[in-house]
């Protein structure tokens, strides 16, 4: 089949609920990926982050045949000897007292909205029913109708409602506003350190850690979705750390399991998790022993490679290298580690169009929102690699390469 045939296959069959950049991948490795007609790309995405350590690691490719060859699934009517080992090494990782997984990120979201609302009433002694969560405009956690329940972005809920009530909108970054939206009935805020999908938005200095304190003193459990952000991405093993802040709760997936199945978690200590009775919540796949041998060998390869300092020295490289282009058609640079956006100037139009040079020049990179292109490569990527997407960067751009370090 030719690369026009696999488009006009996905045109007729798939729902068109994606605009992908017109190429057909068929192999990975590393931090780069192969089209059907033998073109290599530099994977500047990671799919959305969930390839952090690289596409098929060797280490979590041989954890996954081994499991293969042993068990599978066997839902949580039974115990199977993956997920304890796992839910403890997650435990460790992350320094809480107990972990529930799930599988995509937005059940992982779901979960914790049930979990602080849970908590809301029972520990709290919020009255039935009345439960608020405060979220901030922008956000992104998922595509559940419970969770675009409380997007801000039209395409994500427009004709999807009626949605579920219980969410109240403040801006992102503004911690008055928090303080301001907290009545007594609120149970949680639910909060991205640090907005992906937003358009690589960076809060105020300052701002997780005020907000925590925020919650604290109002009795408030503080919810940060460390999904996209997490496990080693911005430069710290969770973006969180960057303000010295450890959320209440926490939901993690994406690069749990390199990529290479969907594994997510909520975490959160006794008071919380303790709200979950038998039979309250579950999901047939969720702990499977397939991901989570799968995970466990996901967790290894981020702590055994340093893969998050890694992300901060070549984030802080990179970003300094993409300021020098110093490019009329950009209006800023902006990141944290690995998580970098490129701001397009209105007058220099949208996004999409530079991404799309770049793919002609071995670089996949997907806009976000109009005006950002993000570059998140998987953090195994080389230096030598990025120097040379530099050079294909500074070309698109239109401006001189700059001197290497
Ligand atoms: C798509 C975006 C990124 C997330 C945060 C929860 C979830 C996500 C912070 C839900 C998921 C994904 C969804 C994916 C593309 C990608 C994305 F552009 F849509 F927003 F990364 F920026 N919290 N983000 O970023 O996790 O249920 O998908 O496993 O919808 O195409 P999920």
């Amino acid at each position: 089949m030719s690369k026009s045939d696999f488009l006009a296959e996905v045109d007729q069959y798939s729902a068109h609920n994606y605009h992908p950049l017109p190429v057909v991948l068929t192999r990975g490795e590393g931090a780069w990926v192969w089209d059907v007609e033998g073109n290599k790309y530099l994977d500047c995405l990671a799919a959305y982050s969930a390839v952090n350590q690289g596409h098929r690691h060797p280490a979590i490719v041989q954890a996954a045949k081994d499991q293969l060859d042993r068990l599978t699934l066997t839902s949580r009517a039974f115990h199977n000897d993956q997920m304890g080992p796992f839910l403890h090494e997650l435990c460790d990782l992350t320094g809480y007292e107990k972990a529930l997984p799930m599988n995509t990120g937005a059940e992982a979201v779901e979960t914790a909205i049930k979990a602080v609302r849970r908590w809301g009433y029972q520990v709290k002694g919020i009255a039935a029913d009345q439960a608020e969560i405060i979220v901030c405009e922008n956000n992104f956690h998922g595509r559940t109708t419970t969770v675009i329940s409380f997007s801000t972005e039209h395409s994500y809920n427009t004709d999807f409602g009626p949605f579920t009530p219980g969410f109240k909108i403040i801006p992102y970054g503004d911690t008055k506003a928090l303080e301001d939206a907290i009545t007594p009935n609120t149970a949680a805020f639910l909060v991205e350190p640090l907005q992906g999908e937003g358009g690589v938005i960076i809060p105020p200095e300052g701002y997780l850690a005020q907000a925590a304190e925020i919650c604290r003193s109002n009795r408030v459990l503080l919810i940060a979705d460390e999904i996209q952000t997490g496990l080693g991405r911005t430069g710290k093993m969770f973006c969180c750390e960057w303000d010295g802040v450890r959320p209440d709760v926490m939901v993690v997936g994406k690069a749990l399991s390199g990529g290479f199945y969907p594994v997510s978690a909520m975490l959160a200590d006794h008071e919380v998790m303790d709200v979950f009775k038998p039979g309250d919540h579950g999901s047939t796949f969720g702990g499977n022993p397939l991901g989570a041998a799968i995970a466990r060998a996901a967790m290894k390869v981020l702590v055994d490679e340093n893969l998050a300092e890694r992300a901060l020295e070549l984030g802080d490289w990179f970003m300094n290298s993409l300021r020098q282009m110093d490019s009329p058609h950009v209006a800023e640079v902006r990141g944290r580690g690995l998580m970098v956006g490129v701001v397009i100037k209105p007058e220099s139009g949208t996004a999409r169009p530079y991404c799309e040079q770049l793919m002609q020049r071995g670089i996949l990179a997907k806009e976000t929102h109009e005006q950002v292109v993000r570059f998140a490569p998987p953090l195994v990527v080389e230096k030598a690699d990025l120097e040379w997407a530099l050079e294909q960067i500074a070309e698109v751009l239109g401006a001189r390469v700059p001197a290497h370090s």
